[in-house]
């Protein structure tokens, strides 16, 4: 049985990952870090499967991309044959709240794990998640060739996730691969991220219990792909003999007003009724426009993403509205 570690586990790809890789017949390990509230919910059902629990097929660490004795401490009692690295502060806009913590966690945190396995496990694989977000400017589409031009302290970071990934790799032979993922969405995705606080919204204001909601930009495009498509990308990749760096995506963009507008259309609403631009959710500066060419990715990988724009506003849709009337019930 193969062995796998996943840091960021409770997250939404961590939790989408974690799955799959149970699905495959893996022990799979997660780091989560303590928090004062309950922050497991995104695997609490994978803990009913019997699979599971009884089997020790899901295990969780406490661990902090800020500790390095923690990570080596887990790597240790782990040996893990792959190790998937998706922890991060991942909201770009908070990134510009707290930039010093953004670093040390996404980029130096990226380096104390790779050098936690060089010291530990140096022949486990190692998957680091870089984003779409390192292209910042530049205009799309965007692939393995085009330049970086970060537009924020988090895609800053990334970019040196991915060179550190990219040094460790030849200066010391390690197995890591750096996925270039374009944004990827989901029912699990966080709330403060547009598209789920779109979809959110519009499943409370059916049922009555938000009157507004308040965006920033509406003109960005983004390249949305469905969250478990992206995590399985992940996990080809690994099992690719010779490490190398993809990027990902479906190669279609919308603007965020589109998102918005096909949302409240799915649930019979008028945006124009409810949404309001608020300044506090513009940035200091922006990336416009998103747009995967995952040729090579196709290629190498035999990828394909299986859920397109409209269904996956679909997906979300029903279930933010269903998922606001049990609120309300409650
Ligand atoms: P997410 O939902 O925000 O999950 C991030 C995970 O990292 C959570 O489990 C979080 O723990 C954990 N984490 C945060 N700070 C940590 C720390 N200091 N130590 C240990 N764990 C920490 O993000 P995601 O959407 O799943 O994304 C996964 C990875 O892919 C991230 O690296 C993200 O930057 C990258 N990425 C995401 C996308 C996308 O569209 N989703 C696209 C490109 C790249 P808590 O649950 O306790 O907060
Ligand atoms: O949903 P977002 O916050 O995602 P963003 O900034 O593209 O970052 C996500 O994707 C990256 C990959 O490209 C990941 F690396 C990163 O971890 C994260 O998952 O914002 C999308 C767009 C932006 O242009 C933003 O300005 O939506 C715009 N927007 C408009 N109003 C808003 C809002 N974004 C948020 N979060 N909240 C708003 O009210």
């Amino acid at each position: 049985m193969k062995r796998a570690l996943v840091s960021g586990a409770t997250g939404q790809d961590g939790s989408w990952l974690a799955e799959q890789l149970v699905d495959k017949g893996y022990e799979v390990h997660g780091i989560i870090r303590r928090s004062s509230t309950i922050n497991t919910e995104r695997l609490d059902h994978l803990y009913e499967d019997p699979a599971c629990a009884p089997d020790r097929r899901l295990v969780l660490h406490f661990g902090d991309m800020t500790d390095p004795l923690a990570l080596v401490d887990v790597l240790g009692k782990v040996q893990p044959d792959e190790v998937y690295h998706l922890a991060a502060q991942s909201h770009v806009r908070v990134s510009f709240d707290v930039p010093c913590y953004t670093a040390d966690v996404d980029a130096l945190g990226t380096l104390r794990l790779l050098e936690a396995v060089r010291l530990i496990c140096p022949r486990a694989r190692v998957y680091v998640a870089g984003s779409s977000e390192m292209f910042g400017a530049a205009p799309p589409p965007q692939n393995e060739r085009t330049p970086f031009d970060p537009q924020s302290p988090y895609a800053a970071a990334k970019v040196f996730s991915y060179h550190i990934a990219r040094n460790y790799r030849r200066a010391h032979g390690l197995h890591v691969t750096c996925g270039i993922l374009m944004n990827h969405e989901s029912e699990r995705r966080g709330e403060t991220f547009v598209t789920r606080k779109v979809t959110r919204a519009v499943g409370r204001i059916r049922a009555g219990t938000q009157a507004k909601l308040f965006l920033g930009n509406l003109d960005a495009r983004r390249d949305w792909g469905y969250a478990p498509d992206y995590t399985d990308a992940m996990f080809r990749m690994l099992q690719l003999d010779e490490p190398r760096d993809l990027v990902i995506g479906t190669g279609e963009s919308h603007t965020v007003r589109e998102w918005v507008e096909a949302a409240f259309a799915a649930a019979d609403l008028d945006w124009h009724d409810y949404v309001e631009i608020h300044p506090r959710y513009l940035r200091p500066a922006e990336v416009d426009h998103l747009r995967a060419d995952a040729s090579e990715a196709r290629r190498v990988l035999g990828w394909e993403p299986t859920v397109g724009f409209a269904d996956l506003v679909g997906r979300m849709v029903r279930h933010d509205v269903n998922l606001a009337l049990t609120e309300k019930r409650c």
